[in-house]
């Protein structure tokens, strides 16, 4: 038995070959060679049932929503509402009024700097954010301080990517209005402790907002649990389509928060003198929206939850694990953050970021790319990170539960291959 079968069989409640049979876009070759498809931090692949809610609305469905006295957009309107209870119940939020969709979490994110950091923040108020946020959670803040005066502090993380919580507490203060940090960064894996971040947020009346693009994929979510006031995802990261995504805001305050964006449906009336806004969640939702990706959305969450973030995470363990045991044994790689060390493993989502000194990372990605092998190679839109682990880039492997051990062996046996070419 290979190494590879045998860590498959120790995880027999997980049939990966029978979750594989669900996308599509998997079963191809590429360059010959079996499609191994390595970059799911940047999108994930979509399983049957989305594919087919997105062409059953467009198919059967099509209208628009929230207007229409007619059947199809009665039904439109009743199947996206449908996913915004059901995204609700994902999240375990309070109320769907908490539910805001939007196009992603870059602009979850930037909703809330414009619209709550807008009204709330004023010169040398603070913002804190960490090391290793994606520029998503870092440009929204900057341009926010550059239109309040408002000052943006840094978590430093350390030589394993983990977040400092010592750190973080000596730079609050009375000044700190919000806290923003990803639930798992997208550049080394490492996941933040976010429970233990708001707590102290809150301490000192600071609002936390969670950049939750590689949580949700690869996390069990309860944003009650975590008790953040806002957490942003993206769809497409999750199994589902582009261009749709969701910020989870705290009832509380996104009632007191000042529309984003005006437009259509986001009103109760309009005059030339006066204007005045629709209830939550309508206020934040100016415009007609991706109809399709919202219902589509909820086929994706429903995938997931049908399949267990649990049992996810768990899987994706083992590949981890399987991952960073191979790659540790080429002559040359250096894992870049979040070490192998095995008690550190349950503190990561299955993203593994290395750079080796055969070749520079876009060498390495293309030789993995005439293998089959998908993988990204840069600074994965975090070059703060990169740059506190002396690097301008890395190869990054991000996984996602329909990989397989195989497919390990595959980017590993790609690796050595990179050694023989540049002679490492
Ligand atoms: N935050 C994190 C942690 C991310 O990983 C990403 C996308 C974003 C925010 C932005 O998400 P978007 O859907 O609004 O674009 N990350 C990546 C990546 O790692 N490679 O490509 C996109």
């Amino acid at each position: 038995m290979t190494r590879a079968a045998e860590t498959s069989g120790s995880l027999l409640c997980f049939d990966v070959d029978r979750v594989r049979e669900d996308f599509p876009v998997l079963h191809q070759k590429i360059r010959d060679r079996d499609l191994v498809y390595l970059d799911n931090a940047a999108t994930t692949q979509k399983p049957q049932t989305v594919i087919d809610a997105i062409s059953r609305y467009y198919g059967q469905q099509n209208a628009n929503i929230h207007r229409g006295v007619h059947y199809l957009s009665q039904e439109a309107t009743f199947a996206y509402e449908r996913a915004r209870a059901r995204i609700r119940l994902f999240l375990n939020a309070a109320a769907n009024a908490e539910i805001i969709f939007v196009r992603g979490t870059t602009e979850g994110i930037n909703l809330v700097a414009h619209s709550y950091g807008g009204s709330n923040l004023k010169e040398n108020d603070e913002i804190v954010i960490s090391h290793t946020e994606h520029h998503s959670n870092i440009i929204p803040w900057q341009l926010l301080c550059a239109r309040t005066g408002a000052i943006l502090r840094v978590v430093p993380v350390d030589d394993d990517g983990q977040f400092l919580l010592e750190e973080y507490a000596a730079l609050l203060n009375d000044r700190t209005r919000i806290v923003a940090v990803a639930h798992a960064s997208n550049a080394l894996g490492t996941i933040n402790p976010v429970r233990e971040i708001a707590r102290l947020a809150h301490d000192r009346g600071a609002v936390v907002v969670v950049d939750g693009a590689q949580g949700v994929p690869h996390l069990p979510v309860d944003v009650r649990d975590l008790d953040c006031d806002f957490y942003a995802f993206s769809g497409h990261k999750v199994f589902g389509p582009t261009g749709v995504g969701i910020l989870y805001g705290r009832k509380s305050l996104i009632d007191a928060m000042p529309p984003y964006e005006g437009g259509g449906s986001m009103i109760k009336t309009v005059s030339f003198e006066e204007t005045t806004y629709a209830d939550l969640p309508a206020k934040f939702e100016a415009g007609t929206p991706h109809i399709a990706g919202g219902i589509a959305l909820e086929s994706a969450i429903d995938y997931v939850t049908a399949l267990g973030p649990e049992r996810i995470a768990a899987y994706e363990t083992t590949l981890l694990e399987y991952a960073i045991d191979l790659l540790s044994e080429i002559d040359g790689l250096r894992l870049i953050g979040a070490a192998p060390k095995r008690d550190r493993i349950g503190d990561r989502v299955g993203v593994i970021s290395f750079v080796m000194e055969a070749a520079h990372p876009h060498d390495i990605g293309t030789i993995l790319d005439t293998e089959g092998v998908a993988v990204r190679a840069g600074h994965h839109c975090a070059q703060p990170a990169m740059a506190r682990f002396g690097v301008p880039a890395t190869v990054r492997a991000s996984l996602a539960f329909y990989n397989t051990h195989e497919e390990i062996d595959a980017l590993a046996a790609g690796l050595r291959k990179v050694n023989e070419v540049f002679g490492g």
